[in-house]
């Protein structure tokens, strides 16, 4: 046995820092890790020609204008009922007389969609515009999805709760675009066999301080 150079409050801290830095790796990963569409679908969605929309649901824009340039959330997984931070980057257009940029946030939480947010903007011309929505999602584990929208329209809203996909025939506009970013909703218990694990380690480092420091 050899005589430590930590003393006992030393060798505390020690070792409450170890289990803690463990254990808030775990949890952290990969909740902070934010996320976009163009994660989602390993390409850009600035790409007119990628189908980036769930299923049956065109994700290809449709005329060369406006569009969803990306889709960006706070994290790529949540626990149930957590806040996500959801933010549209579209492009639009100054879409003429008599007509406006239709914007749409939709939520599929595991079940359906949901509408989030809708607007109408009438850009003088083209701009970038930035649109941020928090909203909680559900307790039902496993993929969800949120979809960002631009549609252009005739100053009234072309879709509604019934309409999550701009895509004919839900609107007679050829210019649109619909872009996707999935996440994971996960609950605590499924990181059980994370803790008994990190319970394990935290024990053998237990082990070995007892073993090697002597008063
Ligand atoms: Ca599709
Ligand atoms: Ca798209
Ligand atoms: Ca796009």
């Amino acid at each position: 046995m050899f005589k430590s150079h930590f003393n006992r409050i030393q060798v505390v801290f020690l070792i409450i820092f170890s289990a803690f830095l463990p254990i808030s790796i775990v949890y952290s990963y990969p909740f902070q890790t934010p996320k976009t569409c163009s994660d989602t679908w390993g390409t850009s969605c600035s790409d007119s020609s990628l189908d980036d929309a769930l299923d049956s649901c065109n994700g290809i824009q449709m005329g060369a204008s406006e569009h969803v340039r990306e889709v960006y959330i706070n994290a790529s997984s949540f626990h149930p009922n957590d806040i996500i931070n959801v933010t549209c980057e579209f492009q639009e257009v100054d879409p003429g007389l008599a007509k406006k940029e239709e914007e749409y946030i939709y939520y599929y939480n595991g079940f359906g969609w949901i509408l989030i947010w809708k607007g109408l903007s009438d850009p003088p011309k083209d701009r970038i515009r930035y649109q941020s929505v928090t909203f909680r999602v559900n307790e039902t584990e496993g993929t969800h999805w949120v979809r960002c929208i631009i549609l252009r329209g005739n100053n009234i809203y072309d879709l509604d709760h019934m309409k999550y996909c701009a895509n004919s025939p839900y609107t007679s506009s050829n210019h649109y675009d619909n872009d996707d970013v999935k996440f994971t909703v996960i609950s605590d218990t499924s990181f059980v066999g994370l803790r008994l694990f990190y319970g394990w380690i935290t024990n053998k480092i237990n082990e070995i301080y007892n073993i090697f420091w002597t008063v």
